[in-house]
């Protein structure tokens, strides 16, 4: 007879041995939950499953162990088409400027009126298990839970996009994804079937400038702006329609990381992004964005060079200001990952009474989409009664039942309306939703406006917007992707399109593909615009953060530091509100020069450099330039344009690192408290971009 089976320690206290072949419960503890099974009895061993003989066969009427992984084997939903990996978080939203003559929307009622809110960030193109830092889109989704229903802002962190149909859609998502024979590769644009799109799809030129900019590998959810992309209508109460465009500007600044730092983050942190926004929670570092709208009535519209409701243009903000009208506060992380930001819901056509769509061709097709798509993942009709879904500011009454899963249990005889009982809820002319009367006719036809058809301006536009060293990464993001492209005719059909948009720049992406000819531009329906002013707005690096707040200072240490110079860098940070976390060797702690021993926050093996925002190198007598991961820690924070903190005992990993610590304003030298302020001051900026210039090849 073979022995007693092993205990896990947890469970020893509760488990006697027989020795005579088994383990039997002895005694239960006297309080706290008992284990159930579903229906709700009460399970005695959750080791062990129920067995003939010990070994022997298992048992088909375990209904505990039948139960328990017949459930587990379900768990998983599918994943979402598109945005599948995300992350949510409560908040609010308060209104700072009343906008009652303009709109009857719930939330933009009153001055300081507050509406609870739940946001889900997102990369489109990866799967649920993707890297956060992947080039990509972002989305950035809203829900309101007003008092006159749930509305929900389904917006990106780009405020256009790739095509300007809905029909277009599929095919555009399909040739980002993984292809379908060899299923790879994953989150990334950068192979043929995308380009080959892209290339093939001229309307996509102005969204493909904004996404091989630094805009697609943001710092983090809390530095993006983000966009509701189409032109919406407010609705007065009067029915009075005026346009408007959403933006959601981010009161951290606009932030972004280097490519090479993007791909390092991916290994050493592939959650970056959600860690950081749950991590800000968590500390009481409250995200923060204004939301900011751009109202215009049809006589702007008419006057605009581009059509409004292309969703491939852009209205400039110097052309139509962004006026703030209140601000979106995060506070509170999910208690259920699965719960709240896999089964949330978003859908575009979810509108409460004076906010209306337009006509853009794009956002009608998302209309049918969004609604679709959650019948899938969800899986039936009562998705809405999840809480995450559930309108929270108002009562919910129909007479829509049944369905999978549904937990109502209403009562009575009355299903229906109109019905002479006298009982149910009644549809409410004046309190219900009115669409905006407007006025269509047409013929049925398939035809893309005319007024659609100048793709190349607004991407000069946005081109000509940004810095040089901004323009300096879109051309090395072109050459990145285009590279990974293994048929040279893709390469040159992109090329051929940024002719378009600005010559240079196609010389340049041709050279760094080492094309030897210019390929000609392709015929454009419209010429470009070469007069389109810059406009500030869309460059990310101008102007800068006026603070270091939220932002991380990485510390490297070694036993026998300054403490001193520590505690000035710390305070100094704290000043600004923002977070340093402490490098060393051994995660037990390093020893200061006074002989205590320093909490460490992160191993130095497993916390490069593309972690933090700024580094300050503070080693003691343990020298750590022999050290690998030192010198790659202060040679990546050197090349991504990061400022950096010296102290005098740095000089010889400086120098291992083939660098010189005066060499340029980036580099500062810590001595005692002043310096370190000085430091940190100058760290608000958000990189010492002028390095860009010396070390690029
Ligand atoms: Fe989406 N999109 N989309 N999209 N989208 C989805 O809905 C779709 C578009 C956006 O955090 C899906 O619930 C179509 C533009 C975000 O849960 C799906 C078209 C913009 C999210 C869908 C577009 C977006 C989605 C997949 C072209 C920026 C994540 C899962 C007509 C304004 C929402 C889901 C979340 C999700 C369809 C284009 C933003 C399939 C057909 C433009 C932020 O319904």
């Amino acid at each position: 007879m073979a022995g007693p089976s092993k205990q896990t320690p947890d469970f020893g206290a509760l488990i006697s041995k027989t020795g005579l072949g088994g383990e039997v419960h002895q005694h239960a503890p006297d309080d706290g939950e008992r284990l159930t099974t579903a229906q709700g009895v009460v399970i005695a061993d959750n080791q062990n499953s129920l067995r003939a003989g010990a070994p022997g066969p298992t048992l088909m009427e375990d209904f505990a162990l039948r139960e328990k992984i017949f459930h587990f084997d379900h768990e998983r939903i599918p994943e979402r088409v598109v945005h599948a990996r995300g992350y949510g978080a409560h908040g609010t939203f308060i209104c700072t400027r009343a906008l009652g003559d303009v709109t009857r929307a719930a939330p933009f009622a009153t001055e300081g009126q507050e509406t609870e809110v739940f946001v889900r960030f997102s990369t489109v193109a990866g799967s649920k298990g993707s890297p956060d830092l992947a080039r990509d889109v972002r989305g950035f989704s809203v829900k309101f839970y007003t008092s006159e229903g749930n509305w929900d802002l389904v917006g990106n962190n780009i405020p256009v996009f790739f095509i300007q149909d809905a029909i277009k859609f599929p095919d555009l998502v399909h040739a980002v994804k993984p292809a379908p024979d060899r299923g790879f590769p994953q989150a990334q644009s950068a192979h043929d079937n995308f380009w080959d799109f892209i290339s093939l799809t001229p309307e996509a030129m102005h969204m493909i400038m904004w996404q091989m900019s630094d805009r697609t590998i943001p710092r983090s959810f809390t530095t993006m702006e983000g966009f509701g992309v189409h032109t919406f209508r407010f609705v007065s109460a009067e029915g009075k329609s005026t346009f408007v465009k959403f933006h959601w500007k981010p009161r951290m600044g606009l932030q972004s990381v280097v490519w090479d730092e993007a791909v390092k983050s991916n290994g050493a942190d592939p959650d970056r992004h959600r860690r950081d926004l749950w991590d800000a929670i968590e500390r009481g570092d409250f995200p923060e964005w204004d939301l900011g709208v751009q109202m215009f009535d049809q006589d702007f519209a008419d006057s605009f060079a581009f059509d409004v409701l292309d969703p491939t243009k852009l209205i400039p903000e110097e052309e139509c200001p962004v006026e703030l009208i209140g601000t979106l506060r995060l506070d509170r992380a999910v208690d259920n990952f699965f719960a709240e930001t896999e089964q949330v819901a978003f859908c575009t056509a979810n509108v409460i009474p004076g906010i209306d769509f337009s006509d853009d061709p794009l956002l009608q097709g998302r209309n049918f989409s969004y609604l679709d798509t959650q019948l899938k993942r969800l899986g039936g009709p009562n998705f809405t009664k999840l809480p995450v879904n559930q309108p929270r500011g108002c009562l919910v009454s129909n007479y829509q039942q049944d369905g999978h899963m549904q937990t109502e249990h209403r009562k009575g005889r009355i299903n229906y309306e109109p019905n002479g009982w006298g009982e149910g809820p009644r549809a409410h002319p004046l309190e219900g939703y009115v669409s905006y009367k407007q006025q269509v006719t047409g013929d049925k036809v398939r035809l893309r406006p005319e007024s659609f058809s100048d793709h190349y301006s607004q991407a000069r536009q946005f081109y000509i917007s940004q810095t040089a060293s901004e323009q300096g990464h879109i051309l090395a993001a072109l050459a990145f992707e285009l590279s990974k492209c293994t048929e040279p005719a893709i390469r040159e059909r992109m090329v051929a399109h940024l002719m378009h948009i600005d010559t240079e720049l196609a010389e340049s992406a041709a050279e760094k593909l080492g094309m030897t000819d210019m390929p000609e531009p392709p015929p454009a329906a419209q010429p470009t615009q070469m007069g389109l002013k810059p406009s500030a707005a869309l460059s990310i690096q101008s102007p800068s953060p006026d603070s270091f707040k939220g932002r991380v200072l990485g510390v490297l240490i070694s036993d026998g530091f300054d403490g001193g110079l520590l505690m000035a860098l710390k305070t100094a940070v704290k000043k600004e509100g923002g977070v340093v976390r402490i490098v060393a060797p051994k995660i037990g702690g390093a020893m200061c020069s006074s002989d205590n021993l320093h909490p460490v926050t992160d191993q130095l093996g497993g916390a490069p450099s593309v972690l933090f925002d700024a580094v300050a190198i503070l080693p003691g007598e343990q020298s750590l330039s022999a050290s690998p991961a030192a010198i790659d820690f202060l040679k990546d924070a050197h090349v991504h344009c990061k400022h950096i903190g010296a102290s005098e005992s740095a000089m010889d990993l400086i120098a291992a690192c083939g660098l010189n610590s005066a060499q340029d304003d980036g580099m500062h030298r810590l001595s005692d408290p002043a310096s370190a302020q000085a430091f940190v001051t100058a760290c608000r900026t958000q990189r010492f971009w002028e390095r860009e210039a010396a070390i690029l090849p």
